[in-house]
């Protein structure tokens, strides 16, 4: 069916270039003949890639291809970098960097990672799908690719407690990230209106505090269990992805501290209970507790973010707890000072369990260690935050509002979801990062990008694909293509005969080219 739907495309002349490419190579240079792929042709791959490689190469093409026997001629050859002649020289390519060359009788894909293999294969996917069909064969151009990602973080963040997605759907948008080469996904399992992860040693988190949600305060209780998430973990570590879990202190705490009130410290009236206390030993050991459970969850995140954010919106009551008017009256400290103390405590604790902690850019005046701490940008009204993080040695994610949150709206007639003196169209997401100025010579790095989807406004799966989709695709390829090879109109070329593909897998999207209607719940 997917197949059937974009041979029409190729037919009615959509794909006007030979490269169906998302996101586009750092080079594709078509050559002269074209490279047919027999029914039952064989692959060869490194052994521990090989079924799972087949797998993909015969849902995308449905030809049979098959393991090689020693000594057979393959169609399709995943090979170590150096094979691929005398512009080798010895040298190792880049983890994520392949090289490919579709010739007329072989494909062969050279890698020294086992990502760039992993990202030749997702091209050559896209290839086989965009090619000619024909009775048990497909063709394709001849070319030679040369490619490596731009930026080492390619970034989406899931906000889980506004609006809860839930396994299927998750692993849904892990496939599709795969696909389209992003490598970090963000779990925001933590906020104010739900808990989402199970927590042995404190169950009411999830019994109580994950009951729930923004749009109904009785939603029954939703959330992941440990088994769940080690599940989804491994699924995302075979796709190359690494998760990173959030669980935000000390605010946007609502859920956790209905479950245990005792650890609360207070709200306003705007966010009930909205914060940990800062400053009770009890709580700090609950906190520890939670961070120890999620660090055994997560071994490979080498990140855990710790939120850090808005905290000022609920800490109305912190100078009503005893701790807190002790410390204000007897050190004259402030309740920034507070907060700072909380997140310099608890970023020791994610650092002793070997994590670097990840924290939005409130964090950066801190005082945290840059070695061990990564910082979301993501207030764009704020660049001196972003010059101040890097130039203080902060490594940063680059996760703006304007244009990578995707709770904001995408086209001037959508009526639900966000706007901020603007909005965040295709283009905008697309042409990012490049016209953002940065300090001259700074002493952190940019990481990469990464897009966020808040789910307040986002009740329905359909609504969370419908504000995600297309605009990961502009962002994939933002964060995947250097500068140089970047550009807006061939992206929508490529984007089109891709739409059919999302559908085909069940994901539903904003229609930049047509007249899609919005999806407002
Ligand atoms: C700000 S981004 C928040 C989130 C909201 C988002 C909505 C951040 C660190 N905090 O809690 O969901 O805006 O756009």
């Amino acid at each position: 069916m997917r197949l059937l739907v974009c041979a029409s495309l190729l037919s009615v002349g959509v794909l006007s270039a030979a490269n169906p490419i998302i996101p586009q190579p750092v080079s594709y240079q078509e050559k002269p003949g074209a490279c047919s792929i027999q029914a039952g042709a064989f692959v060869y791959a490194p052994q521990a890639e090989l079924p799972s490689y087949l797998k993909s190469l015969n849902e995308a093409t449905g030809l049979k291809l098959r393991m090689a026997p020693a000594d057979a001629a393959c169609a399709i050859q995943f090979l170590s970098g150096e094979m691929r002649g005398s512009q080798a020289k010895g040298q190792t390519m880049p983890d994520g960097a392949y090289h490919m060359r579709v010739l007329p009788k072989v494909v062969n894909i050279y890698a020294d990672s086992r990502s760039g293999h992993f990202y030749g294969l997702q091209s050559l996917l896209q290839i086989l799908r965009a090619g000619e069909k024909n009775k048990g064969q497909i063709s394709v151009p001849c070319a030679e690719i040369d490619d490596a990602p731009r930026f080492a973080w390619r970034g989406f963040m899931l906000d889980e407690s506004r609006h809860f997605s839930g396994e299927d759907a998750v692993k849904c948008l892990l496939d599709t990230m795969a696909y389209y080469k992003m490598n970090r996904f963000h779990w925001h399992l933590t906020d104010s209106p739900g808990w989402r992860i199970e927590i042995k040693k404190y169950p009411k988190l999830t019994s109580v505090g994950g009951i729930g949600n923004q749009t109904d305060p009785k939603a029954p209780a939703a959330y992941y269990t440990q088994d769940q998430i080690r599940d989804i973990v491994a699924y995302a570590k075979a796709r190359h992805i690494n998760v990173i879990p959030e669980i935000d202190m000390p605010g946007h705490a609502s859920a956790a501290c209905r479950a245990y009130p005792e650890f609360s410290g207070g709200g306003s009236k705007k966010h009930p209970d909205f914060t940990f206390n800062p400053v009770d030993p009890a709580t700090d050991a609950f906190l520890n507790d939670i961070l120890k459970e999620v660090a055994g969850l997560f071994p490979d995140a080498g990140v855990i973010h710790f939120g850090g954010d808005e905290v000022h919106f609920g800490w109305d009551q912190w100078p009503e707890l005893a701790g807190v008017k002790k410390l204000m009256k007897e050190e004259g400290l402030k309740l920034k000072d507070i907060e700072t103390r909380f997140n310099l405590r608890f970023a020791k604790v994610i650092n002793g369990l070997g994590f670097k902690t990840g924290g939005w850019d409130e964090i950066a005046r801190t005082g945290m260690d840059p070695k061990q701490s990564v910082v979301f940008w993501w207030r764009h009204n704020k660049p001196k935050e972003l010059s101040h993080a890097l130039n203080t040695g902060y490594d940063v994610v680059l996760c703006p509002r304007r244009p990578c949150y995707f709770d904001f709206v995408q086209h001037a007639s959508h009526k639900s979801g966000r706007r901020w003196g603007g909005f965040n169209p295709l283009s905008d997401t697309y042409g990012f990062p490049d016209a953002l100025k940065l300090p001259v010579e700074p002493k952190g790095t940019i990481l990469g990008i990464q897009a966020c989807l808040w789910t307040e406004t986002t009740i329905t799966q359909e609504r969370r694909d419908f504000m995600t989709f297309p605009r990961l695709l502009a962002l994939a390829e933002a964060a995947w293509t250097p500068k140089e090879s970047k550009d807006f109109a061939g992206f929508e070329k490529r984007l089109q005969p891709q739409l059919p593909e999302l559908k085909a897998r069940g994901i539903g999207y904003y229609d930049p080219f047509g007249n899609s209607p919005e999806v407002k719940k």
